[in-house]
């Protein structure tokens, strides 16, 4: 480091946080960072300078908060993660950084408002779903708590698709989030690293006689890191999010240039790229692809040599107190390798001997679960692990070979039991259990809600728990508030900021401060004008988006997440249908009117979620071409639902479908984001669910269907033909359904619908809770009627949040995961 470049700097006046300095920034941006004549900019270009202007004062606090960790040297926490679904950050900056005002101010002179221009940017969508989003709202309360945390991930060139409907069907186009430029990532090349794949290792004894490994004649990739800041809310600290993208090396090429042939080298530095250009779009595991385990392994190696390299600048090659020092969150399995890799890189890069490093592995590893899917754990085959990453299945061998040991001492005898606990699953195609790793790996084991974490310990992980029970925690998710509140909603933010006093969005269980103003009238009147605003903003998206025309004074009923069986998206339609039955045969009495608005993304290869999707898009059709159902009934079927469409979604939502069959959904945050702007929720008892329940109150909370336990029991003589017989309204929506009333020119595309919900071995058990789901939705009904009784009950839900803000989770995290 030049020390005169740093007394230089330390003189510099920080820049200007007023409306004049962010101006002149924003007209210098415009005409010498874009060389742009001022006057009649594009939206577009007035997006990339203001995100200059913002980008500037992040640097800044950037890097003073570098000179901070650096000088306090806290506890290190890096979070792994395939996936950060990011979303937008120029408003998430402006409002984290107290900017809105100034560059409101500075827009005017453009004639442009920050709306406009926020809307230019493209998501940051490097995430499918729930897991990918939670990684980037844990990003940003670890900032605003000011802990020192790392997300390290992957710059896929290429984000989670764009989803098109055409004739009711997905059609999947590639996202080229790139394509104009990322104004927030700075390239870092001095940080690169190498990634080693194929070869063999080798297995020799050192000068003192000890035995040591290499791994040689490699096929190595470049990992060069894109830094991305992530500004905490309003307290001068910026963190970072660096994203791995692989590179060929140039040597390489070079040999197979000298060796004359030039079209393979350009070949191999394709093999290279190919690591980081796309996004796997399921979210539950595919199996068996074998660039997704490159992706997994580049992204543990090259995070990990990084940590370990910063280590050994500063402390040389002593490790004594990395363990204290360091601390890796594994999101999931995906990263899982990493747990091998930390033990590859300190035996055989810096000499330790194995109990030593695995001492430190196994006191800096920690591993997060996110689903109770059995189907969904990861493995991997041990053949090609043994071709692409030969020394790592070298120490998998061992590290399982000692715990067996264990095992062993801890039930003498039981081979069943060390069958079933081994990491190898043996057969004729034996597979390396991800999770088991991980387990073994880790000294702390959490699941996202209570439930969860307890079934993890009742079941899936039964025999991890009974060796190792101190592992096992829980650490139920949150959203932030910061963008799920403040961003998404101002005009609820600042009206409960106006009757409470100021909000404080750091401590989120503030917010039930606000709970006695539900029984002040002219507040629940305030509260309904702005949740109508809200609504007609959502009307405006559907508009746009479905070319379906809502009503805002109507009940809007929504579900929006991944298309999965398990979510069952199914149970809505088949009310929805059921709904149209009842308009149809003249059975309005009660009935509410209701806009229905679905949206999610299929995994592409998921044929049932995609028919899914079809049906829902052909039943909204139908009942939307129909004048009969406008009074009462209209449905759409958003097409790309992503971040940016929650943040318009969520505040004018009036009813949150959460509905999944108990016992499937880890946690879910999507029902914490409606819950916090307001929205009660019809549920199931299942995942966070059970959280929000208790938080809110049952009066609040519209429950049905089988618990958890209940599931398992009535598999056992569950006949979905006799109840959908001896059910009138049940049998009506079969009827409808199986007389191809919804595809009339195409015949038979949903028998495959029809057969699942009468199949006696429906894992999801639609059948099970339609009549306690269509019973609940019509006390929703009823409910809703009741304007200030519901108005009571969108506040008691917004009351209740607190406990459901990332920072909370985050405080759990920090405190009993990574003492910090
Ligand atoms: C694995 C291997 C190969 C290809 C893809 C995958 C893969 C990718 C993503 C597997 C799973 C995922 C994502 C899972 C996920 O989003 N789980 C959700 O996590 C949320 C945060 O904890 C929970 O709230 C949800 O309940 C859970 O479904």
């Amino acid at each position: 480091m030049n020390k005169s470049v740093n007394v230089c700097n330390d003189a510099i006046t920080p820049l200007g946080m007023d409306e004049k300095q962010v101006a002149e920034d924003l007209d210098r941006h415009i005409s010498l960072t874009l060389g742009r004549d001022e006057g009649g900019e594009s939206h577009r270009y007035m997006f990339h300078a203001l995100a200059h202007t913002i980008r500037d004062r992040l640097i800044e606090r950037w890097r003073a908060t570098r000179d901070r960790y650096m000088a306090e040297q806290p506890r290190r926490i890096n979070y792994l993660s395939l996936e950060f679904l990011m979303g937008r950050t120029l408003s998430n900056a402006v409002i984290n950084l107290d900017l809105e005002e100034p560059v409101r101010q500075a827009l005017n002179n453009y004639a442009c408002t920050l709306e406009e221009v926020a809307q230019e940017e493209l998501d940051a969508g490097l995430g499918n779903g729930g897991l990918g989003r939670l990684a980037a709202c844990f990003l940003d309360s670890c900032a605003s708590l000011q802990l020192p945390v790392t997300g390290y991930g992957i710059r896929y060139e290429y984000g989670m698709f764009h989803q098109k409907i055409d004739n009711g069907h997905q059609v999947e186009c590639p996202d080229h989030w790139l394509r104009d430029g990322n104004p927030w990532e700075i390239e870092s090349p001095e940080n690169t690293v190498r990634v080693k794949f194929f070869g063999h290792a080798d297995y020799y004894a050192d000068h003192a006689g000890r035995q040591r490994a290499r791994w040689t004649d490699t096929q190595d990739v470049l990992a060069v890191p894109y830094d991305v800041p992530v500004p905490g809310y309003r307290n001068e600290t910026v963190n970072t999010l660096r994203l791995w993208k692989s590179e060929a090396t140039d040597e390489f090429n070079l040999d197979e240039f000298n060796a004359g042939s030039y079209t393979e080298a350009v070949a191999a530095k394709n093999l290279a790229e190919q690591i980081t250009m796309v996004l796997y779009p399921n979210d539950a595991s595919e199996s068996g692809k074998e660039l997704r385990l490159r992706q997994q392994y580049f992204l543990a190696s090259a995070s990990l040599q990084d940590v370990l390299n910063r280590w050994v600048k500063h402390n040389g090659d002593d490790f004594d107190r990395f363990a204290e020092k360091n601390c890796f969150q594994l999101n999931d399995t995906h990263p899982s390798v990493a747990v091998a890799e930390l033990m590859r890189l300190l035996m055989d890069d810096y000499l330790l001997g194995w109990d030593e490093a695995w001492d430190i592995t196994s006191s800096t590893m920690a591993y997060t679960n996110h689903t109770l899917l059995p189907e969904a754990l990861e493995k991997w085959s041990v053949a090609l692990f043994a071709e692409l990453l030969p020394r790592l299945l070298g120490i998998i061998y061992e590290i399982n070979a000692r715990f067996l040991v264990q095992v062993a001492e801890r039930w003498p005898g039981d081979v069943a039991r060390q069958q079933r606990l081994s990491i190898i699953e043996e057969g004729d195609h034996p597979q390396l259990r991800m999770a088991y790793l991980a387990l073994v790996g880790s000294y702390s084991v959490n699941g996202v809600a209570a439930l969860h974490t307890q079934l993890l310990k009742e079941g899936l992980f039964l025999d991890f728990y009974e060796l190792w029970p101190e592992k096992f925690n829980n650490k139920t998710n949150g959203v932030t508030p910061r963008r799920w509140l403040v961003q998404a909603n101002p005009g609820l933010t600042g009206l409960v900021s106006e009757v409470i006093g100021e909000l404080c969005i750091t401590d989120l269980d503030d917010i039930a401060r606000l709970r006695p103003f539900a029984d002040d009238e002219a507040f629940c009147a305030r509260w309904r004008e702005v949740k109508q605003v809200n609504k007609k903003r959502l009307v405006d998206l559907v508009q746009q988006e479905c070319g379906v025309q809502f009503d805002p004074s109507m009940l809007f009923d929504v579900q929006v997440k991944r298309i999965h069986e398990y979510k069952r998206q199914l149970l809505n339609v088949l009310h929805v249908i059921h709904l149209y039955d009842r308009v149809v045969r003249g059975d309005v009495e009660g009935l509410q009117p209701r806009c229905v608005l679905i949206g999610g993304k299929a995994a592409p290869g998921y044929t049932m979620a995609k028919t899914i999707i079809k049906l829902i898009n052909n039943v909204a059709a139908v009942i939307n071409k129909d004048p009969r159902l406008r009074p009462w009934l209209r449905v759409a079927f958003l097409p790309n639902y992503r971040v940016t469409s929650m943040e318009v979604i969520c505040p004018g939502t009036d009813l949150s479908e959460q509905v999944s069959t108990a016992g499937k959904e880890a946690s879910g945050t999507g029902n914490m984001k409606f819950m916090m702007n307001g929205a009660p929720t019809i549920g199931t008892l299942d995942g966070a669910n059970i959280e929000i329940r208790e938080a809110v109150g049952e009066e609040n909370f519209f429950l049905f269907g089988l618990q958890a336990h209940e599931v398992v029991a009535a598999r056992q003589h569950y006949d979905p033909d006799a109840a959908i017989a001896s059910d009138k309204d049940f049998s009506r929506v079969m009827q409808l359904l199986e007389s191809g009333h919804f595809n009339l020119f195409e015949p038979g595309i949903f028998d495959p619908i029809v057969a699942s919900i009468r199949s006696e071995h429906d894992p999801w058990m639609i059948a099970a809770d339609f009549r306690g789901y269509i019973d609940t939705q019509q006390a929703v009904s009823q409910a809703y009627r009741d304007t200030e009784a519901w108005t009571r009950m969108s506040i008691y839900n917004t009351a209740a949040s607190g406990h459901f803000s990332s920072d909370r989770t985050i405080r759990e995290y920090s405190e009993e995961i990574w003492r910090l």
